[in-house]
């Protein structure tokens, strides 16, 4: 058999063009040709300035989507994503976060249960065993883009009823009298699993940051365990040291 030297099909030409386009899309942002949130060009003025076409263009946009680079607000056109600059030492919640940087929060309810501590939330809150706690799992998403996960535990006697919290927790809580005052916060990296990717829609092992936090009453009562998982591509966290000597 004698080897012949063959082009490539159509569709692995498509997949060079759109990779290559992808390339230096990715150099432009990375290399702030593209300052976070600025428009890039439109579809068409891509194909016309790169000679391919607005397929290639569009795959090409995905793919930087799902990398988080980029970010799709629905009307207006695709941004270069901006990370959430979060203080990592004020007690705010993710709805005021997204809301005073002018993005717009969402969530997807995953589950609302009501039931009795289990052992992790009764040591984490120091909860006696048998309390009646309430879980909220979110998935959270600023401008329809997800941004994490929220695992949250309340103990009962903080809320009026399972369904009072709706889109923020935090409003329900501070509704009822007993938004936290004070927390003692935990944060750890870690690669989202499987299922939590799937959510995200990022790839697996993509890297997150866990931050547990537990928030109590002025009077010493937990008001809150939530373990939020954040995207670590969405997030720098900030926080004011001063040396007191
Ligand atoms: C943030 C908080 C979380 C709180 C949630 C309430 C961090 C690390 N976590 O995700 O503890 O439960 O906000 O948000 O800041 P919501 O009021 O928008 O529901």
């Amino acid at each position: 058999m004698t080897a012949t030297k063959r082009e490539p099909a159509e569709g692995a030409k498509t997949a060079i063009l759109y990779l290559q386009l992808q390339d230096s899309l990715r150099e432009a942002i990375v290399g702030r040709k593209f300052a976070p949130n600025d428009a890039i060009p439109t579809e068409r003025e891509l194909a016309e300035q790169y000679n391919v076409s607005r397929i290639t263009v569009r795959k090409a946009i995905d793919g930087l989507v799902y990398e988080g680079l980029l970010t799709r607000r629905q009307g207006a056109g695709t941004f270069v994503a901006e990370r959430v600059e979060k203080s990592y030492s004020k007690m705010t919640s993710f709805t005021e976060d997204m809301m005073s940087r002018g993005r717009v929060p969402s969530s997807q309810w995953l589950s609302k249960t009501a039931g009795t501590v289990n052992p992790e939330e009764a040591l984490s809150m120091g909860l006696s065993p048998g309390t009646l706690v309430y879980r909220y799992n979110r998935m959270r998403f600023a401008d329809g883009t997800s941004m994490g996960l929220d695992y949250s535990t309340v103990p009962a006697d903080c809320l009026p009823s399972l369904e009072s919290v709706e889109d923020s927790l935090y409003s329900a809580l501070e509704a009822n009298g007993t938004r936290p005052v004070r927390a003692l916060q935990r944060l750890r990296a870690v690669a989202f699993n499987a299922e939590q990717a799937r959510l995200l829609e990022i790839p697996v092992g993509s890297p997150g940051l866990l931050i547990e936090r537990r928030g109590f009453l002025a009077d010493g009562r937990p008001a809150e365990y939530t373990k939020s998982y954040y995207r670590g591509d969405a997030y720098d966290l900030m926080s004011e040291l001063a040396h007191n000597p």
